[in-house]
């Protein structure tokens, strides 16, 4: 079928609406009309080439939709559902076994080889061999195929169009405090990177009963929200030393910090604001020359611990629904951080992106 999409086609460039061929959904692939999709900072890095997918690529990993055309051995959702699409996964591996999907042993390959494992891309252009299945959906497109193993079935009574954000950006901050880190009522945190997934981190602080949550930046606007989602500290770093400044409002340090920002100077700063048996977690994506320094004396005298963390630790399946549940209840109110934009715009929307402007735009897709 001919569907209309964004090609990455150059490092660094304006993505270029073009009208493509995609394949019809094989036995356990489906076919999703997209409504929305939010635009993650990764998909950018993609972009750039600091990630294999190879380019020209439809990028696009935050889909929302509706199933339209489900393949002959699909048995988990049927058309007219309403789904959001996460991250791919094998079901095979001792991590898939272990209900651990996010560390697939095949997770790079499935979500950023631009095919399918067989090396097939079921997106094309007159022959030209295009990057698709982008974390098994390619979702900057009217229509994307998926898999089982990532598509999940949201619930109604919620705007489907502001969900795709949770299957990736969103579950990755709250499902670090929540799942990874597991926060503890009561505790000290800090959350370093305040853009969409450090202020999802910020709101699920204040969901686990954090009682003292910083939120570090150097944009005013951002710690303001911040303060408004739930942070009761913020920390400028343009205006003093985060370190300092967390030993003074702590008095000993933070039992969990969150680094979003993937550079590895901040990521040493949230280690050394660490109290004894204090726990850092790492998210970011920062290309593969990134190496970080630390202190030996420093982390390991005290028991203080660093984690990686991929997608928040989380089960979509559950922990989407979650956090539509939190949503609704008032308590997780991710709204705060989109701006809508249509598909025309979508340069717009990753150039707002890119300077802050906007913290997830979510582009509507055209029908
Ligand atoms: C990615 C970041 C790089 C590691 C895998 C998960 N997050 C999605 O945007
Ligand atoms: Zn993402």
């Amino acid at each position: 079928m001919q569907i209309k999409a964004a090609v990455a086609r150059e490092a660094k460039q304006a993505l270029s609406i073009e009208t493509l061929e995609l394949e019809q959904p094989d036995t356990h692939e489906i076919l999703v009309k997209v409504l929305a999709t939010g635009v993650c900072h990764t998909d950018l890095v993609v972009r750039d080439g600091m990630l294999p997918t190879p380019l020209p690529a439809v990028l696009g990993h935050e889909g929302a939709g509706i199933v339209e055309h489900v393949g002959a051995g699909v048995t988990k959702v049927k058309p007219g559902d309403r789904v959001v699409m996460t991250f791919n996964s094998c079901g095979t591996c001792p991590s898939c076994h272990h209900h651990d999907s996010v560390y697939c042993h095949e997770f790079f390959p499935l979500n950023f080889n631009g095919a399918r494992l067989d090396g097939s891309s079921p997106i094309s252009k007159d022959g030209e061999a295009i990057s698709g299945n982008f974390f098994g959906q390619s979702s900057f497109a009217n229509f994307a195929l998926c898999n089982e193993r990532n598509v999940v079935q949201v619930p109604d009574g919620i705007e489907l169009e502001l969900l795709g954000p949770l299957a990736c950006g969103i579950q990755t901050g709250a499902g670090a405090i929540i799942n990874a880190l597991k926060v503890t009522p009561g505790s000290t945190v800090a959350v370093f990177g305040v853009g969409s997934v450090g202020l999802s981190a910020i709101m699920a602080a204040k969901v686990c009963s954090a009682t003292t949550i910083i939120a570090v930046d150097q944009n005013a606007e951002r710690l303001a929200l911040a303060k408004e989602l739930g942070a009761t500290h913020t920390v400028n770093v343009n205006d003093c030393n985060s370190t300092e400044e967390i030993m003074n409002i702590t008095g000993y340090g933070l039992n969990f910090a969150l680094d979003t920002t993937g550079l590895p100077p901040v990521i040493r700063n949230a280690v050394e604001a660490l109290a004894p048996k204090g726990t850092c977690g790492i998210l970011g994506a920062s290309g593969p020359d990134a190496e970080i320094c630390l202190n030996e004396t420093h982390f390991m005298s005290a028991g203080r611990r660093l984690m990686g963390i991929v997608e928040g630790e989380s089960h979509p399946e559950t922990f989407i629904p979650e956090l539509i549940r939190l949503h609704q209840a008032g308590f997780f109110p991710f709204d705060k951080l989109v701006r809508f934009y249509e598909f025309e715009e979508i340069n717009q929307a990753i150039a707002d992106s890119e300077s802050g402007v906007t913290i997830k735009p979510i582009v509507r897709m055209p029908h």
